[in-house]
């Protein structure tokens, strides 16, 4: 969208403080607290569209990454109790759960020699008994078989957990685990960070400042990561904007974060399911308002197994650039909290087809965004 056609959208705003926001937008200036609140509780969809829209354009044009990956999931068993959360089987019922060896956890890697995968992602409950060394044990292994593919893993729910069953510092276990070959944190934990929400929905794990600060030291260490935020459940548009604030503070200091994803809550098969799930205006806002907020977030992604392929396929319209990959192995935690997604799986075809659909770019993507082929010129069958 042209710089004349955005102007043209904000001057026909009747609301004066939107008027006001949309052209701090397009001049490059930071929106504060308060107009992130007004955007959500007042903003028409199609005017943060367009603004998100704008903006995404300006960023990357009509470019839509994806890259692919697989997932490994090393246990169901978790201590803590999150009451969002379908997938874990808690430490007391954990006969009713399962956790992969280290020979498991490989084979699932080998079976993908000679696929054209580039990232592993590794997340999954907090099991008392998987350790720091258990841990490193693997990364090495992944590293020794397949040096080149990028390992994405652990949040800092997981990683806060070994390292203090492991009596180490942060800093000093997160050291360790680069070393190992951990080559940057995907962006789960964080849900929502102001503690009016995260002591109700998952008061006994990693805290706000402790997600943060295990960021914090990857990137001191030169590692990349993601964040994400859990919307649509109980939290209100200043817990939202509360916790993208932080990690807009957080990035405005290490530049380490490359992506930025807001997860929809979905509602099967928890503690929570009396609480309605969010519509798709709201999902389509949120995306939006994601794009304007973290104006120092080069990347926005919408998770297809979750949102549906429909819904992500709009959200390339309000402001996201990024479309998960081609997951063969769509994550345990989103089929049992009520995916849509009924088919395991997204072809690199299928995806190619979604993005194009919607007059977009494809492109692969490696996990630190260096480009490994454009498609957009490729034919598919
Ligand atoms: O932190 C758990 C979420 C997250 C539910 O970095 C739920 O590339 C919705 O963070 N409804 C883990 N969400 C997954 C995650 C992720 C996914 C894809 C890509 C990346 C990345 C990161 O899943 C958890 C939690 O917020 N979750 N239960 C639920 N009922
Ligand atoms: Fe455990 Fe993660 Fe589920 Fe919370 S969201 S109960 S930390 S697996």
């Amino acid at each position: 969208m042209g710089k004349g056609n955005i102007e043209i959208i904000i001057a026909a705003e009747k609301d004066q403080l939107l008027q006001k926001i949309g052209n701090k937008i397009i001049h490059n200036e930071r929106i504060s607290f308060e107009d992130g609140v007004y955007l959500f509780e007042k903003a028409p969809l199609p005017y943060v569209g367009s603004l998100a829209n704008w903006k995404r354009e300006s960023l990357h044009g009509d470019t839509t990454y994806f890259n692919k990956n697989f997932h490994i999931e090393p246990t169901n068993v978790c201590v803590f109790s999150c009451k969002f959360c379908s997938y874990s089987k808690l430490y007391a019922h954990k006969e009713e759960g399962w956790e992969l060896t280290i020979d498991q956890m490989m084979d699932i890697v080998k079976s993908y020699d000679g696929k054209p995968v580039t990232e592993v992602h590794i997340v999954g409950g907090v099991h008392p008994k998987l350790t720091l060394d258990f841990f490193i044990t693997l990364l090495k292994a992944i590293k020794a078989h397949r040096p080149n593919l990028h390992i994405k893993g652990f949040t800092p729910v997981e990683l806060d957990y070994m390292f203090r069953k492991a009596k180490l510092t942060t800093e000093e276990g997160m050291k360790l685990a680069y070393e190992a070959g951990l080559d940057s944190l995907p962006g789960g934990g964080a849900e929502i960070f102001h503690p009016e929400i995260r002591t109700v929905i998952c008061a006994d794990k990693a805290t706000a400042e402790e997600w943060l600060h295990i960021h914090k030291t990857a990137h001191h260490l030169g590692m990349h990561s993601n964040a994400t935020l859990l919307y649509g459940h109980i939290e209100k548009a200043k817990h939202r904007i509360d916790h993208m604030e932080r990690l807009r503070q957080l990035q405005d200091e290490t530049k380490g974060f490359n992506t930025f994803i807001p997860l929809k809550f979905r509602n099967k098969d928890n503690d929570m399911h009396d609480v309605p799930e969010s519509t798709m205006l709201n999902d389509l806002k949120m995306y939006a308002i994601s794009r304007l907020y973290l104006d120092n977030f080069p990347h926005i992604k919408a998770y297809w197994p979750m949102l549906g392929r429909e819904v992500a396929q709009l959200t390339l319209s309000y402001g996201v650039n990024d479309i998960d990959g081609t997951i063969d192995d769509t994550t345990k935690i989103y089929s049992m909290a009520g995916s849509e997604e009924q088919t395991p799986a997204m072809t690199t075809e299928e995806l190619v087809r979604l993005i194009k659909q919607a007059h977009r770019k494809p492109v692969e993507r490696g996990t630190l965004y260096n480009v490994i082929q454009d498609y957009s010129l490729v034919e598919m069958d």
